[in-house]
């Protein structure tokens, strides 16, 4: 039996409602009420597949995240790890060139003590050959040369190259205070330069190991009327220290070799 015939027997010749008329009107009234509890039926079936559909994704999507958790604290993890051994290797290495530069300055007066020797040595022996050439002064272990003209760093250098030298290094306090003395108040190039940011000696000498003496509030790096830009090469004084200057500027220098 049709759904509809259902419908009328159920409802019965007196049922009351929308459909309670009689004949092809009622049929086809009834026959819409039929489509639409059938149409409101699918529509519930849909509706439940959907909200299936929806929590297996919620779940997909609460599963994600806790996967998603678990990596971020994995991560956080491996970078406290990572950020760990960072600082602790940043320790060994500042330790050690802690105990490098104090080797380095223990070598450095060992040299200065060799030199003072040498120079007492070379005065008991009257017909020795002079340990310096003329005009170079004899400290340490090297010879060192003021120049009598002013000049730009790059001449200067070039100049003392020429020598078979190069511009001052200073490796040490002992060195530094022989360099006051043999500096008599003028302004001098020495062989200290800032190339690409970094201060540098001209022979590869490591900046890090060596004493600084600077003067007060140097380096500035500061510009001039005249020149603009970096300060990257260094005059010293025996009045002022080591005071950065711009390249371009003329002063005397002092050249240094090692006993031959
Ligand atoms: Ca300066």
């Amino acid at each position: 039996m049709s759904d509809l015939n259902l419908q009328r027997q159920k409802k019965g010749p007196k049922a009351k409602g929308k459909c309670d008329e009689e004949g092809a009107y009622g049929n086809l009234c009834d026959l819409l009420d039929v489509l639409r509890k059938k149409n409101a039926n699918a529509n519930g079936e849909n509706m439940a597949k959907e909200q299936s559909r929806l929590r297996e994704t919620d779940k997909n999507i609460t599963e994600g995240q806790s996967r998603l958790k678990e990596t971020g604290e994995n991560m956080a993890k491996e970078q406290s790890r990572l950020r760990e051994t960072v600082t602790n290797e940043l320790k060994k290495s500042r330790n050690l060139n802690e105990v490098a530069g104090s080797l380095f300055n223990k070598i450095q007066r060992n040299l200065g003590a060799v030199g003072k020797l040498l120079d007492e040595v070379w005065k008991m022996n009257s017909s020795a050959q002079p340990l310096c050439d003329k005009s170079w002064k004899h400290y340490g272990l090297s010879c060192y040369y003021k120049s009598t003209k002013a000049e730009p760093l790059n001449f200067a250098k070039e100049d003392c190259e020429k020598n078979k030298a190069h511009l001052v290094i200073i490796n040490g306090e002992d060195e530094m205070n022989f360099l006051r003395g043999f500096s008599e108040n003028q302004y001098w190039w020495i062989g200290l330069r800032r190339v690409s940011g970094t201060w540098e000696w001209s022979d590869g000498t490591s900046y890090e190991m060596t004493p600084k003496f600077w003067g007060k509030g140097q380096p500035n790096n500061s510009s001039t009327k005249d020149h603009t830009g970096g300060q990257d090469c260094v005059q010293f004084s025996n009045e002022k220290g080591w005071d950065d200057r711009h390249c371009a500027l003329k002063y005397k220098y002092i050249c240094e070799k090692e006993i031959p």
